[in-house]
């Protein structure tokens, strides 16, 4: 019953700042996922006695997808599966799932933000024992793998029913269906103050979470109107869709545009959020109001008291260099320990597990706590909720008493998308080359103090990492300009600028980087090169 199947490898099996993503049309040629996971099987060696944790966010191949990881498995020799129900389990359910059952690992299905369905992207992130996705090093050696793949070992058996909790077993391997939801609301009771944020609901406070159609709606639904006892609709697109209902799963200014008009209109909630398709990133609104994620790190690292989970301390805090730099000034008041880390949060986990950091975070509409090892959408809902619940403060409120505290980094993201990937390598190569010469220099009044590439080297592993290009002025502010890791096709720059000002905190942040924009624009070319000047997504 077991077979061994010959294939011939794929040339694009390189997993990117997250695993591996690829138009759903890439990943349904046949073998496909078989030569990608048997690659994944090989570089562990030996499986018996190896439990796997394995679900997703419900997008279009999911359900084909685990049954072939499923079978693969069994065939492998796999000694356990640990699987969401109907295949079901968000990004940090997994992690939690990971962690909770000393797991050696686990697969999730999906793209993250990026659209689902025939037309849209798949995806398939690769964790390891430590519950978050696996160092470079071993996707290097996977990607290795797959460029000499010969042969697949899979089970000529029938598909597994997921749709009930409980225990099976298919030639040897034990399978348990479990609750998607249960242990990671369990997880949340513990670290968050439920009962102030019941009696917030009570006095009539109100929130929309916007679910967008994917992994999160039955986790926010339990969560906040079944326990917490929000009002009912509260939740909206709560329905986990193969397509996501033809909504970009992006929780951002551009793409939760549906939350963002109603958070912006008369009949606003008193609060916002929005997940993203596999339930890790987050957005946070007040009415007629947005907090930008490296502001909510900083305001949330300040507020770690008001937790009960973190309120015997916390160890420090993590970003990612391309994150502003907001949350250094709230590591200094408190005395607590700062790192810069490259893009990709699996760039947290040695710090996290050394203990060096308790919470992190990202520009790209992550935040998260050493509760597990990826960013957690949900858990940075909570927290807010638990500050507005403890304060008694609006999000507008808290956000302006944080800048009038500590001063405000004023800060945009600008995408180009859709750029031909050897003209964009090729201008990131120049403008590298480019940047010692750039030290000392003034532009419109900005004086460069300081322009290199990141390059970090993790101080528990001694890895070096080199992830974006930095430029630093005079007065403290930045522009960082780096390539995307997450995209399907073609090359994204994304260009970061941030601007810091102690007093004057009530600006429009684009009116306050005309400056920047400029100058990040001319000494990269990019109108020149691209022919495009204007970014295509502004966050
Ligand atoms: C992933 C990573 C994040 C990273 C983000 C953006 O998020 O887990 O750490 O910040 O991609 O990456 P890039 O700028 O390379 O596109 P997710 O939510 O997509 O898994």
């Amino acid at each position: 019953m077991i077979k061994t199947v010959a294939t011939v490898p794929y040339s694009d099996q390189k997993m990117g700042t997250a695993g591996l993503r690829r138009k759903s049309k890439v990943v349904i040629q046949q073998n496909y996922i078989e030569n990608f996971m048997q690659s994944i099987f090989n570089v562990i060696g030996n499986l018996q006695g190896k439990t796997f944790v394995v679900g997703g966010d419900g997008r279009y191949y999911n359900d084909i997808a685990i049954q072939k990881i499923i079978k693969m498995s069994a065939a492998n020799g796999v000694s356990r599966l640990i699987i969401g129900q109907n295949g079901f389990l968000s990004t940090p359910a997994g992690s939690n799932i990971i962690l909770k059952n000393h797991a050696d690992g686990g697969f999730i299905l999906s793209a993250s933000h990026n659209p689902g369905g025939p037309e849209g992207d798949f995806g398939i992130k690769y964790s390891n024992h430590t519950g978050g996705q696996i160092p470079s090093s071993i996707s290097d050696d996977i990607y290795q793998q797959t460029l000499k793949i010969s042969e697949y070992k899979i089970c000529d058996c029938p598909d597994i029913d997921l749709s009930q909790i409980g225990h099976q077993e298919i030639y040897g391997m034990q399978i348990d269906i479990i609750d998607s939801v249960k242990d990671y609301v369990d997880m949340m009771q513990q670290i968050f103050d439920f009962s102030s944020i019941k009696q917030l609901f009570q006095k009539g406070f109100t929130m929309r979470f916007d679910a967008m159609n994917a992994v999160t709606g039955p986790y926010a639904v339990r969560i906040f109107e079944d326990i917490l006892g929000a009002p009912k609709g509260s939740v909206v697109n709560f329905k986990p869709l193969p397509d996501f209902g033809g909504l970009h799963p992006d929780p951002n200014m551009v793409y939760a545009k549906e939350l963002v008009n109603f958070m912006y209109s008369d009949n606003a909630a008193d609060f916002g959020a929005a997940n993203d398709g596999d339930g890790d990133r987050n957005m946070i609104l007040g009415k007629n109001f947005f907090v930008t994620p490296s502001d909510s790190l900083a305001i949330l690292t300040d507020n770690f008291n008001l937790i009960p989970a973190y309120q015997s301390g916390i160890y420090g805090v993590a970003k990612s260099a391309a994150t502003s730099t907001s949350v250094e000034r709230v590591a200094k008041a408190h005395n607590i320990g700062y790192y810069e880390v490259p893009t990709g949060w699996k760039y947290f986990v040695n710090l996290m597990d050394s203990n060096r950091i308790t919470f992190c975070g990202e520009e790209s509409f992550g935040t998260g706590s050493s509760h597990i090892r990826e960013k957690d959408g949900i858990w940075a809902v909570l927290f807010w909720l638990n500050i507005i619940a403890k304060t008694g403060k609006s999000v507008s409120q808290i956000t302006t008493e944080h800048w009038q505290k500590y001063g405000r980094s004023y800060y945009v993201r600008f995408d180009f998308e859709g750029i031909d990937t050897e003209l964009a390598d090729t201008l990131m190569l120049d403008l590298e080359n480019k940047l010692p010469s750039l030290s000392g220099k003034e532009f419109y009044g900005y004086t460069i103090s300081e322009a290199k590439p990141f390059i970090y080297i993790d101080p528990v592993d001694g890895s070096s990492t080199k992830n974006g290009l930095i430029i630093k002025f005079n007065d403290g502010s930045r522009i960082v300009y780096r390539l995307s890791g997450t995209g399907s096709s073609g090359a994204t720059i994304r260009i970061y600028i941030e601007r810091y000002s102690k007093t004057d905190i009530n600006q429009e942040p684009l009116k306050m980087l005309t400056e920047l924009f400029k100058i990040a624009m001319s000494i990269s070319e990019i109108p020149e090169r691209t022919g495009k000047h204007q970014a295509d997504v502004v966050t």
